[in-house]
């Protein structure tokens, strides 16, 4: 075979010592989101070697001490000996960073993770890896340590400890890797089963026909241990699962091709909805800030769409061209890109920065769009998406006048706020703090509490609307939005300007009950529909108030959740008295202070979009109008207290 791989193609760059003492720059964190990063290196190399034809399944399996195993049945890591190292390949692939068929073009289509540099970094950070080869009838092993020299007492990361051998024969084909997160790198080092089996799916999806499967060897009951995908629609059958639980208006419109060796993927299709969903992903990693892709995706439809309604005559000569947001209302897209040498910008290297990508992505999406749009068989399709364009800019002509009127009554200025809002006295931005408590005596202790030069404190009555089911003219009708709106600086929807926010942070503070949980999940909804920004750049935070009051003489002690409440009473010992705080009003300004306010030592949890997909669903599902299937959803997992069932967006813990 003319491209057949031999140890004498992959190139040799350096040791693995590199990694340990810089782990997050080779996998972005040592926290969860590094952990699990590990497992994605790995099943790269097994996509790979799917997405060039020779592996058709992949699985995924955590087992009971801790360790991860990831198998495919494609042709095993070439086993030949290095002609420069005198190691096998493998040990070349998982001792040598940079080393593997990544950095060779001829070898590599699309490479996607962190610079291909998987296998080895991921040996460098595990206290042991496996590697088992299974090839031209035998079965090979080699193994990894990282052991303590004994002169220096030094880690050795990533030792060969077994040269690759040959076990015995076989007729099985392909690569098992199995390794176990170093406990002295990571600062834990559980699994997360949801994450893992969440992402499995994920890849199911973008990796059309590969059958993968996720195994949780540490549940007990056998029945729920093991979960298996394969999805021959591919991204047609992702956005129908994205879509599972609106009302589809279209079919998918799905196409792929390559142009300028960047490889297009899209499928689409339209709900009832009045909001836009794209998921955009390079490489089959997620790009949740877009990039140029997407720019080059929405350009496309809205051309495409414009042209096509002139063509139809439904745009008239004298008429405008419609707004690109128009033909995105109730859309829902997956938007991929295979990109050679991919640069992911950002604060969380969440967008594609290739420039050179944008013009062919409008290029090839425009040409498709085009002839699906010009085909007689999909001309119900086509109207269909057109007429609900021209409605949308009627919508959005109307919510432009309703905000130009609430502008003119000085509705959206600040004047009229006074009384309500309490804004602090310093002016800069980077510093300051937005709190939005629930209830009016809540606020009033808050107002007293807070530190008045950096805090600004805004006061919610009673429930705010669930925007979830109403459109921006009617938000904007409401007068606890109008203030939020207002207080921010940043106007919304189209006109949602980040860099005219005047507080850095923005926090929720409301009671530790259903009410509360609802009242928050109304507020993250809102910001996640029409300010998303705010929360993908981190703004957006909640306050946690503690649920108990520990006393004793003068010694005080909160607690924040019910685990830490034992120890606490512990530590005081005989003659205290304990306080469970109901709601935030119960405190007085000085507690609060001491809580929740002042920022050494409160309690903040930030809100951020790990994984938009789901958090797209909870949204729908628990704040939409559909009702069977938020019934079945909280009949499935109706636990009040549980932070996760109300709020639609997760978050890391701060203090
Ligand atoms: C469970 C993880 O690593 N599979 C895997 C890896 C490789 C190959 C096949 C492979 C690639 C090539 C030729 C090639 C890798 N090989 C290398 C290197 N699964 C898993 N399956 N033959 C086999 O790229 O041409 C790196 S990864 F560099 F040795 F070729």
């Amino acid at each position: 075979m003319a491209n057949e791989y031999t140890a004498r193609d992959i190139q040799v760059l350096e040791g693995l010592d590199a990694v340990r003492m810089r782990p997050g720059m080779y996998i972005g964190s040592t926290g969860l989101r590094g952990l699990h990063h590990m497992i994605w290196e790995i099943v790269d190399n097994a996509i790979d070697e799917a997405a060039n034809g020779y592996a058709t399944e992949i699985t995924v399996t955590l087992k009971k001490d801790g360790s991860c195993e990831v198998t495919d049945n494609g042709r095993g890591i070439p086993v030949d000996i290095h002609p420069k190292l005198g190691v096998s390949a493998v040990e070349v692939v998982y001792t040598q960073l940079h080393a593997g068929g990544k950095f060779n073009d001829k070898n590599y289509a699309y490479s996607g993770g962190l610079h291909g540099v998987g296998a080895s970094v991921v040996n460098a950070l595990s206290e042991w890896v496996t590697v088992d080869v299974y090839k031209d009838y035998s079965h090979y092993q080699a193994r990894f340590e990282s052991i303590t020299d004994p002169k220096t007492g030094k880690i050795i990361s990533g030792h060969t400890v077994q040269h690759l051998q040959k076990l015995g024969s076989t007729r099985k084909r392909g690569t098992q890797v199995c390794f176990l997160p170093d406990r002295r790198v990571f600062e834990d080092v559980r699994f997360n089963r949801d994450t893992v089996s969440r992402r499995v799916q994920e890849l199911a999806y973008l990796n059309k026909g590969v059958r993968f499967t996720f195994t949780d060897e540490r549940v007990r009951d056998p029945e729920e241990r093991t979960q298996s995908w394969c999805y021959e629609g591919g991204l047609a059958d992702f956005v129908r699962f994205l879509n599972a639980d609106k009302t589809a208006i279209t079919e998918p419109i799905v196409f792929e091709a390559t142009k300028d060796s960047t490889l297009v993927r899209v499928a689409i299709q339209y709900t009832d909805a009045y909001t836009d969903n794209i998921y955009s992903y390079v490489n089959n990693v997620p790009t949740p800030e877009g990039g140029t892709h997407e720019i080059g995706f929405k350009t496309a439809v809205t051309k495409a769409f414009n042209d096509y309604a002139r063509r139809a005559g439904i745009l008239k000569e004298k008429d405008n061209n419609l707004a690109g947001d128009d033909f995105r209302e109730g859309m829902t897209a997956v938007v991929y890109a295979g990109v050679k040498n991919p640069q992911f910008e950002g604060q969380t290297k969440g967008r594609l920065g290739n420039t050179e990508v944008r013009p062919v992505y409008e290029a090839v999406c425009l040409e498709q769009l085009s002839i699906y749009l010009d085909d007689l068989k999909n001309q119900d399709f086509a109207q269909a998406i057109v007429q609900k364009a021209v409605k949308a800019a009627k919508v959005r002509e109307a919510a432009r006048k309703a905000r130009d009127n609430a502008r003119m009554a000085g509705q959206l200025e600040a004047a009229p706020l006074v009384g309500k809002l309490s804004s602090c006295t310093g002016r800069n931005a980077e510093q300051n703090e937005l709190f939005i408590v629930e209830g009016d005596s809540a606020g009033g202790s808050a107002k007293q509490g807070r530190d008045r030069r950096f805090q600004a404190i805004l006061p919610l009555r009673g429930k705010p609307l669930n925007v979830e089911k109403k459109k921006l003219e009617q938000v904007l009708q409401n007068e606890e939005f109008r203030s939020i709106i207002t207080a921010l600086g940043t106007g919304i929807g189209e006109e949602f300007n980040l860099s005219k926010l005047k507080y850095n942070k923005v926090i929720i503070l409301s009671d530790a009950d259903q009410d509360g949980a609802h009242i928050r999940a109304i507020l993250l909804t809102f910001f996640y529909r029409h300010m998303r920004e705010l929360i993908t750049d981190g703004h957006v935070y909640i306050g946690m108030p503690p649920l108990y009051k520990v006393a004793k003489g003068d010694k005080t002690l909160y607690c924040y959740d019910d685990n830490a409440l034992p120890a606490a009473i512990k530590q005081m010992g005989k003659g205290y008295t304990l306080q469970r705080y109901k709601g935030l009003g119960e405190m007085n300004p000085e507690q609060l202070w001491d809580t929740t306010l002042n920022p050494d030592g409160r309690k903040l949890m930030r809100v951020g979009i790990e994984d938009l997909m789901d958090v797209e669903r909870k949204v729908t599902v628990l704040m939409g109008d559909k009702v069977e299937p938020r019934r079945e959803y909280i009949s499935k997992y109706a636990n009040f207290n549980k932070e996760d069932n109300f709020v639609p967006v997760t978050g890391e813990v701060n203090s």
